[in-house]
């Protein structure tokens, strides 16, 4: 058994001290208390949002410097720490040891990267239509941005919105997903370690009404979330009704095809690792595998192999190759979609059973559905979790129509040997990221991260394309 951890909100660099009625578990055992956390709301936002203003003036008009050295402190801290750091995100998320030390490692490498950018912020020279008239164009600070972040990447997702929020001269409130709290705090704590001033970062934790509080605070001049189509449609009405910016990074429904001139085994591989690896639970995870008539039977008896011998159990087991899922509410999802996906004809291969280890957590099975077809649930909602299933196609147009027939557009994968077929893929996939012979998860963080139609909405994140986002540009035009 390990402590309790008692979290705090963080106003103007100090550790706000509240009630604490709600807690986080650990989902590979449930009897363990992660954190004990407050349950913020308008007050707390209203003084966080207070401290984010006061202390922009001088964080913005910084040397890039200033803010570079703290990012770069608070990334070699990380990744010094990411065996710790990994062992609580695993603790409290549940995906597998090397997953959260691997996440935790990411988020440090996020930071480096950012740091970095803060010099390299650039704007553009042209001559005006006007002779003996230039224009230049500027990338300044915006001011306050209000950062709503999702359990299933804990600390990768905070680093990756808040690294170039500071980056660029912005400071920052952000709230938490609710069950992954105290990961979320390691981080907030570090930066603060790094000499981050007082007030640039700031967390409010609590339930959804810190997230609306954000959301409407007149003082929050852009909004970034990730988590589900719903809560984004939401926090993209708050926007606009008040003109904040915004940026939303929600589900996928992610098409992995295989054609028939595939490897065999990379393809197996793939799939395996693009809808289980930690379990399931990433917006850009494979859950439509889309596959050649000619090597579905093989593909699908081979890949139900390697899924039944998934070793499924405790997070923090070194032998468990996926832990559990991150609440009962998630799991029982899971189980909902199985039983539909039953029930409107799909065959369980392997999985679909509930499953009961030795502890008491969220486990569930790893599953594979075939014989699926294209309009039933199981292919249109995002399960997720870790269930796959395969859809029957005759040839790579038909396998195209299908994988570009959702709502969602996040990641588009395909497993070829074929140059024609992946150089038209890349182009006429309708998704917002493509890979071609790799798992449809599992992204670089010095690139564009996002998705097409209900899958994101505003600028992309990450790499070069962050500035556009956390960053407004000024035109400046002047005569000698
Ligand atoms: C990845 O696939 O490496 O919430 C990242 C998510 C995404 C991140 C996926 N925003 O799952």
């Amino acid at each position: 058994m390990t402590h309790t951890i008692a979290l705090c909100h963080w106003i103007n660099g100090q550790k706000i001290e509240a009630d604490r009625p709600s807690q986080s578990l650990n989902p590979s055992d449930t009897r363990e208390t992660v954190a004990a956390m407050p349950d913020g709301g308008s007050a707390e936002v209203d003084a966080a949002v207070d401290a984010a203003r006061a202390a922009f003036p001088a964080w913005s008009e910084a040397s890039p410097e200033v803010r570079s050295d703290v990012l770069d402190r608070a990334g070699t801290l990380l990744m010094e720490r990411r065996e710790t750091v990994g062992r609580l995100l695993s603790r409290e998320e549940g995906k597998a040891l090397a997953e959260g030390i691997g996440e935790t490692a990411r988020a440090a490498r996020i930071l480096k990267y950012f740091a970095g950018e803060a010099l390299r912020l650039h704007g553009q020279n042209l001559p005006s239509t006007r002779p003996g008239v230039e224009v230049q164009t500027y990338r300044q600070a915006v001011g306050v941005y209000g950062l709503i972040t999702p359990w299933n990447f804990p600390i990768a997702i905070p680093a990756w919105k808040m690294a170039p929020a500071l980056a660029f001269g912005n400071t920052v409130v952000i709230k938490p997903a609710g069950l992954t709290p105290a990961t979320a705090e390691a981080l907030v704590a570090i930066l603060h370690e790094a000499g981050l001033p007082d007030g640039v970062v700031n967390m409010v934790i609590g339930r959804g009404g810190v997230g609306q509080a954000i959301v409407d605070h007149p003082g929050v001049d852009g909004l970034s979330f990730t988590g589900s189509q719903g809560v984004g449609a939401g926090v993209a009405m708050g926007a606009a009704k008040r003109q904040a910016r915004v940026q939303l990074e929600m589900g996928g429904k992610n098409p992995l095809i295989v054609l028939d001139d595939a490897d065999l085994d990379r393809a197996v591989q793939i799939a395996l690792d693009g809808s289980f690896f930690a379990t399931g639970q990433r917006c850009t995870a494979s859950s439509r595998l889309i596959v050649q008539d000619g090597i579905h039977d093989r593909f699908v008896a081979a890949l139900a192999d390697k899924v039944k011998s998934l070793r499924v159990g405790d997070a923090l087991d070194p032998d468990t190759q996926m832990g559990p899922a991150v609440s009962e509410a998630q799991r029982d999802g899971v189980y909902g979609y199985v039983d539909i996906a039953r029930e409107q004809g799909g065959r369980i291969v392997t999985g679909g059973e509930r499953l009961n280890l030795d502890k008491p957590g969220w486990y569930v099975q790893p599953t594979l559905i075939a014989d699926t077809t294209a309009d039933m649930r199981i292919n249109s909602e995002e399960v997720f979790g870790p269930v796959a299933s395969t859809i029957r196609v005759k040839d790579y147009e038909e396998a195209l129509t299908l994988a570009n027939g959702t709502e969602f557009g996040l990641s588009a994968g395909l497993v070829t040997q074929s140059l024609k077929h992946a150089r038209d893929f890349q182009r006429r996939s309708r998704s917002g990221m493509t890979m071609v012979n790799l798992p449809t998860a599992g992204v670089d963080y010095h690139v564009p991260f996002g998705g097409s139609k209900k899958s994101s909405y505003g600028p992309r994140e990450q790499g070069f394309a962050a500035a556009d986002f956390f960053t407004q540009t000024k035109t400046s035009y002047s005569a000698g």
